[in-house]
């Protein structure tokens, strides 16, 4: 069966820390836009310094260039056998561009990571202490919650209306939480 599968959660809720795990067990590639900009800030193209002045400041980068890399990255032949989609959509304009860009290749699935937001501002917070990631101080993790509540929470009515919602508790262990997303994805 192939997978497009997104995954949609609050910031820190470990989207990107399972992304990986259920990657290599699946087969088929993760699109992290998160990571995606990060590497272009790293590189220091005009897009990474475009994108680090909403990312610092916790806001989300503007639709259309959100969309024209993730085009980008979707164009590319290894996306032809499945794929998880990690921090994108991250509104209901997103999602609706993202249905025009699957054209004809609809999603298969969008697994939900549930979990509380006093949890996951601490785990931020502890990333921050090891990482020291631009967007993990204290003040700017908690508009990037608000910004989740009010922008990308909307998705996940969207999507379970159109049946393609899975629900996963995401506190416990990692491990615990790749298992029961590995079952999550398997029965959908
Ligand atoms: P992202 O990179 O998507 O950042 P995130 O939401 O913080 O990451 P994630 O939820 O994946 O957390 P992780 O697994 O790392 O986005 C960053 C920014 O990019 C956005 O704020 C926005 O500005 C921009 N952006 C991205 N996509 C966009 C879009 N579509 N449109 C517009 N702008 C966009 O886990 C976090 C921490 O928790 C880690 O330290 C991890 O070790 C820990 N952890 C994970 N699982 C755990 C567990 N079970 N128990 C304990 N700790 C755990």
């Amino acid at each position: 069966m192939i997978h497009r599968i997104v995954l949609v959660g609050p910031p820190g809720s470990g989207k990107g820390t399972q992304a990986k795990r259920i990657s290599e067990h699946f087969g088929i590639p993760t699109i992290s836009t998160g990571d995606l900009f990060r590497a272009h800030m790293s590189q220091r193209t005009e897009l990474g310094r475009l994108a680090s002045q909403y990312i610092d400041a916790g806001n989300l980068v503007p639709d259309d260039v959100t969309t024209g890399m993730l085009a980008d990255r979707l164009s590319q032949p290894d996306t032809a056998a499945g794929f998880f989609l990690d921090g994108y959509p991250r509104n209901l304009a997103q999602a609706g561009e993202l249905d025009g860009l699957l054209d004809g290749k609809p999603l298969t699935g969008v697994v939900l990571f549930d979990v509380d937001r006093d949890e996951v501002v601490a785990r931020l917070l502890g990333r921050a202490a090891i990482e020291g990631r631009s967007d993990d101080t204290a003040e700017v993790i908690g508009h990037r919650m608000d910004v989740y509540a009010e922008q990308t929470q909307p998705l996940i009515d969207h999507y379970e209306q159109r049946g393609l919602l899975a629900r996963v508790a995401a506190s416990g262990t990692v491990d615990e939480v790749y298992q029961r997303i590995v079952a999550a994805i398997e029965s959908l």
